[in-house]
């Protein structure tokens, strides 16, 4: 299958507006905020991962990871003020010990991937419009061939102050944007090794865990891993807002979208570890870019666990849905990107859920891999 990239979803985007002829009632701030993070697209996984010889898989390498010891938390929303709906019910989760990568996977890390094995992300594929119009609601016409051309969504900013109910103002689909052109073709990321690989979608993580012998953090093994082994902490460096006194993580400062202010220095993505680790030595759990976990989105996953006195490794849903976007099966992202303010998104906070569809990729959403212990 080819990839479903954005700009066909803009359609049903522009349809539902997350607030939504398309499919819900759901109009209130809490949920239009969520398009800060990533926009709408529609469903599917794609077939990627046969660029990925998993018979040749490799043994991980420890090194750059971090041991987490295995421990019983309270998964879910902490704070009255940010907290969504779909963090509640706050529920134990045990976690047994696995060793994460102390840092987001960076350029570098996935150019070694990619020189290994040619794999071509998502984001470099073209789109097979008869195969994807198979996975939009019915009726969604045809875009535009140039919008079928392989490329990524760009965070393009307006210079004025707008509504915040319509990423489209703010994202662009850029083609010929992908990992190696995060912001468009004539970009780069020469000289950017350390940077947080971005423009990669969950299969192109996916993929890049295989070959790494690695895989993808479940969603309770992320936040249990953000909580630095504090349990009551609202974020990964404690309870302290994120713009008080020194900045605590890659976010956004200013009025969003269209006044940043990089009191923090960074105004996108900025170098791993530039920001101090968690109780746990992990860096950038909060801000820089969204991290993918394994786990399909459920709104209403934690009900699971209402009655439940302790859930052992949850592995997440078996079923995805959003109520803002039925048609589209997504996967959690988590962690927060620098677009996020606490006007906005907030999604720096330990318990903030995020999902994106799976063949999605954007100029803030990156990925860590995580490693059982043998
Ligand atoms: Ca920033």
């Amino acid at each position: 299958m080819q990839q479903y990239t954005f700009l066909v979803a803009a359609l049903t985007l522009i349809a539902s507006a997350c607030g939504s002829k398309q499919n819900t009632t759901s109009t209130n701030s809490a949920d239009s905020s969520e398009l800060c993070c990533m926009p709408a697209t529609s469903t599917r996984l794609g077939s990627a991962l046969a660029a990925v010889n998993n018979d040749k898989k490799n043994t991980p390498n420890y090194k750059g990871m971090v041991l987490i010891p295995g421990g019983v938390f309270s998964m879910g929303g902490r704070d009255k003020k940010f907290a969504r709906a779909d963090e509640f019910p706050v529920h134990k989760v045990k976690i047994n010990a696995f060793y994460m990568d102390e840092t987001e996977v960076t350029n570098a890390q996935f150019a070694a991937f990619v020189n290994a094995t040619g794999y071509k992300t998502v984001a470099e594929r073209a789109i097979d419009w008869e195969e994807e119009k198979k996975n939009v609601p019915p009726g969604t016409p045809k875009p535009d061939d140039q919008y079928l051309q392989p490329g990524s969504l760009v965070f393009a900013p307006p210079n004025h102050e707008v509504s915040l109910d319509n990423a489209l103002v703010w994202w662009s689909w850029v083609t010929g944007a992908d990992w190696k052109h995060p912001y468009g073709p004539a970009s780069s990321i020469t000289g950017k090794d350390n940077m947080p690989v971005v423009q990669v979608a969950w299969e192109d993580a996916y993929a890049y865990a295989q070959w790494a012998g690695k895989r993808l953090p479940t969603e309770a093994e992320w936040e249990y891993a953000a909580r630095g082994g504090h349990d009551d902490y609202v974020y990964p460096w404690g309870n302290e807002g994120v713009d008080m006194g020194k900045v605590k993580a890659n976010s956004w400062q200013g009025h969003f979208p269209n006044q940043n202010t990089k009191r923090d220095g960074y105004e996108t993505m900025a170098p791993v570890k530039s920001f101090a680790p968690n109780g746990f030595g992990l860096y950038d759990m909060a801000g820089n870019v969204w991290e993918w976990c394994n786990d399909w989105y459920h709104h209403d996953y934690y009900q699971t666990f209402a009655n439940v006195a302790v859930a052992d490794n949850p592995q997440g849903p078996t079923e995805s849905y959003d109520p803002m976007e039925p048609f589209a099966k997504k996967k959690v992202t988590r962690g927060g990107s620098y677009l996020c303010n606490d006007t906005y998104c907030s999604g720096y906070r330990a318990a903030a859920r995020m999902k994106s569809t799976p063949e999605s990729s954007a100029q803030h959403i990156g990925f860590r891999c995580v490693a059982n212990v043998k």
